[in-house]
């Protein structure tokens, strides 16, 4: 990535998101990858893994509240919830609000994304601070593998699928994530662009598909990823996101958002046309 007085995301050789920059905060390389906090002209802070947006203080809401709410809201009592990557803290924030949850564990590889966000990004990290929250700096993939805890819900706030978050998107992982789960256990992914990724969206679809009852893929917008519309995969040991969604939850939990509500949470699981017909065959209703 260019650090001069833009901060640019380039995607696959064929497309640029440019961030105006007002400061380099942070730019370091850990023994995974190149970790850079700056400080933007329109989207506040915002951290970059190897070149590539990971969020930004002007919509993380966004991204942070679909991921979290959209399976905390269909399981019906959350207790235990572990959180694999997302080491920015902004998931793990969310997951906290919910007052059934009475622990987040989070596994992070990268210390050195944890150490950044804690100094310059205060917003999704001051949940860092929360007795509730576990964080473990290790490999994912061998936290689930070795582990015996279980967990109700499992979210997977992983980069795309280069680098250190490759195999996030393999069946080997999702059996593994799988066992960790209590019966009745969910388990959402981040699930790239419908535009770009369509090959590694039906991939990580298929994968869930082997190990999985029931797997759905719902989207979300926002101002920082790659054509701005993007997608999480729901798979479960039964529930369903639609049919098992009591929405009066929502309004019961007496919290407040600023991108989830009941009818988003529906809504982010109508398909537009061409995401129907890539995934024809993919999607699990249970
Ligand atoms: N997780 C990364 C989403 C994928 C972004 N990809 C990209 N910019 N090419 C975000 C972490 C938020 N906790």
């Amino acid at each position: 990535m260019k650090l001069d007085s833009w901060a640019t995301e380039t995607y696959r050789d064929f497309y640029a998101m440019s961030f105006r920059i007002k400061k380099t905060l942070f730019s370091g390389k850990s023994d995974f990858q190149n970790v850079d906090v700056v400080e933007t002209e329109g989207h506040g802070k915002m951290l970059f893994n190897d070149g590539l947006a990971m969020v930004s203080e002007r919509d993380e809401f966004v991204y942070h509240d679909m991921i979290t709410h959209v399976p905390l809201f269909v399981h019906p009592n959350p207790k235990k919830v572990l959180v694999i990557g997302g080491g920015d803290g902004g998931t793990a924030r969310e997951v906290l609000r919910h007052s059934s949850v009475e622990q987040c564990v989070m596994v992070e590889i990268d210390e050195m994304v944890v150490a950044a966000c804690k100094e310059h990004i205060p917003q999704t990290s001051s949940v860092f601070s929360n007795p509730k929250l576990n964080l473990i700096i290790d490999d994912a993939v061998k936290f689930v593998a070795e582990t015996q805890e279980t967990f109700d819900v499992i979210l997977v706030d992983s980069t795309d699928p280069i680098g250190p978050a490759q195999p996030l998107f393999g069946v080997d992982f999702y059996q593994n994530v799988a066992k960790c789960l209590n019966p009745g256990g969910v388990v959402v992914s981040q699930g790239e662009s419908p535009f770009f990724e369509t090959t590694m969206q039906n991939k990580l679809l298929s994968v869930l598909g082997e190990v999985f009852p029931v797997v759905k893929i719902y989207n979300f917008h926002n101002i920082t990823y790659p054509g701005g519309f993007w997608s999480f995969t729901f798979a479960s040991q039964g529930l369903h996101p639609l049919k098992d969604f009591k929405e009066e939850r929502v309004e019961q939990s007496g919290l407040e958002f600023q991108y989830y509500n009941a009818e988003t949470h529906r809504a982010a699981f109508a398909l537009p046309e061409f995401m129907k017909r890539n995934v024809k065959g993919l999607i699990k209703e249970g």
